[in-house]
């Protein structure tokens, strides 16, 4: 089902007329009252009078993390205070948080923009959401919560973890839709076989599993465990949080929703803009939020847009899954790696379960990587030789594929630490 249809399936044509007629309102409007656009824009020598379609866009100076931690904790703000009814915050591993404001309206924009996503995937008001995001400044838990509800949906705010009841109450509601991490999916999946609960027997019918980069391999894995049709979904605090762009039953790319949040892609070193089709980094443009527009927002992470039309139906640009972030980026030995790729290729190999930790150290000169894979629990009672071999299958295909010696640890099942939220990877003790 299409919830937007008149703004899903707009000409080309049309859609770049309102964004460009959307893209000087926001100007003037931010001009007025962000004075620290206004210098950026003074900075570049850009009048917002002299911006009036979408080709003027690359002339507009970028949008940093930085500046978000500059301007902390409200310098970004649009609206007055008494306007702004919500604040959301990333998480941020150092130093402040980035935070958002929403005004009324924002959060109306939010629910409409997180209802297409639902909608792309299948659901409707017939449907029991259960919302294993995290609830609170996270942006995925009411996020779901209000897009949820706009569809019509009956939403179960369960929030991430207390993985047992996630599994009861999803026999119990008879959950149709999930949402939560990835990663959070796989463990739901495991606890539930530990139960003896065969979640291919319940109405469960799709995820929408986002907020963290995952393989098509983990997606096969998540698909074929519980049952389900999943759904790769996208977004960022800075932008609004989930809702920014998702995938359609064609599963061909993520749509993003341009009406609202315009998708450019550029080299992540120099920052001059790329032709669709090649990869690079995702910059977004936000129009119509009152209470955090934004201006070519550099997001970091790393993907493509591809404009032909949909067999959906949907004329909105799609972008490529996010295959990590350009602060992702691992270099081992001169090496250029991100994490998914890692995954991938452990994927690859049968007898593996999807739970891996990648640690990167120093010794001397020379980098040295460790990978530490879980092994399937079938598997981990074989013989010393199977699973000697399986070792080495591994450390063939990360060679393999990645050009990159790595010492391969099996770990015994459940090992790997598991969290509701955003899997950790990655500990990369060449900077300590
Ligand atoms: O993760 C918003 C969200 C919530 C998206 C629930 C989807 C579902 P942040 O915490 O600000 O917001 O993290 C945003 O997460 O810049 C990407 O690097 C990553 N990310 C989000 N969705 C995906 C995805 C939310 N589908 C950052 N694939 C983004 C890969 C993703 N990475």
């Amino acid at each position: 089902m299409i919830f937007e249809r008149r703004c899903e399936t707009m000409s080309r044509d049309e859609l770049r007329r309102l964004q460009g007629e959307r893209l000087h309102a926001m100007l003037r409007r931010v001009y007025e009252a962000v004075p620290f656009y206004r210098r950026k824009l003074d900075e570049s020598g850009v009048t917002p009078e002299s911006v009036r379609s979408l080709d003027d866009l690359p002339r507009l100076p970028f949008t940093l993390k930085t500046d978000f931690r500059d301007q902390y904790p409200f310098g970004m703000f649009a609206v007055p205070m008494s306007k702004v009814v919500r604040v959301h915050a990333s998480s941020g591993t150092t130093g402040k948080p980035v935070v958002v404001g929403y005004t009324r309206n924002d959060i109306a924009l939010w629910a409409r923009t997180v209802a297409r996503t639902l909608a792309a995937g299948g659901g409707t008001r017939r449907d029991i959401l259960q919302i294993a995001y995290g609830y609170g400044l996270f942006t995925g838990g009411l996020g779901l919560h209000y897009g949820g509800e706009k569809l019509g949906a009956t939403v179960v705010p369960m929030s991430g973890g207390n993985t047992h009841r996630q599994v009861m109450l999803m026999q119990d509601f008879g959950t149709t839709l999930l949402c939560c991490t990835p990663s959070y999916a796989l463990e739901i999946a495991e606890v539930a076989e530990e139960l003896h609960v065969n979640l291919r027997d319940l109405p469960l019918r799709a995820g929408f599993f986002g907020a963290e980069p995952w393989s098509q391999e983990m997606r096969r894995k998540i698909e074929e465990r519980m049952g389900i049709e999943a759904f790769d979904i996208y977004g960022l605090t800075e932008v609004i949080g989930p809702g920014v762009a998702c995938e359609c039953r064609a599963h061909n790319g993520l749509h993003v929703f341009e009406d609202h949040f315009y998708p450019e892609i550029v080299d992540p070193v120099s920052g001059a803009p790329l032709p669709d089709g090649q990869r690079g980094e995702l910059v977004l443009t936000c129009f119509t939020k009152e209470a955090g527009p934004l201006i070519r927002y550099r997001t970091r992470d790393l993907t493509a847009l591809h404009r032909e039309p949909c067999a959906c139906g949907r004329t909105l640009t799609r972008m490529e899954r996010v295959s990590g972030r350009t602060d992702d980026m691992l270099i081992i030995r001169g090496v250029n790696v991100f994490p998914s790729q890692i995954e991938t290729a452990l994927l690859q190999v049968q007898g593996v379960a999807p739970h891996y930790l990648i640690i990167v150290d120093r010794k001397g000169p020379l980098d040295e990587i460790e990978i530490q894979v879980e092994v399937d629990e079938a598997l981990f009672s074989d013989q010393v030789r199977n699973l000697e071999m399986l070792q080495r299958r591994l450390a063939h295909e990360v060679h393999g594929s990645l050009g990159l010696s790595a010492k391969i640890t099996l770990v015994e099942p459940k090992t790997i630490e598991r969290t509701p939220g955003k899997a950790k990877r990655v500990i990369d003790r060449r900077k300590l």
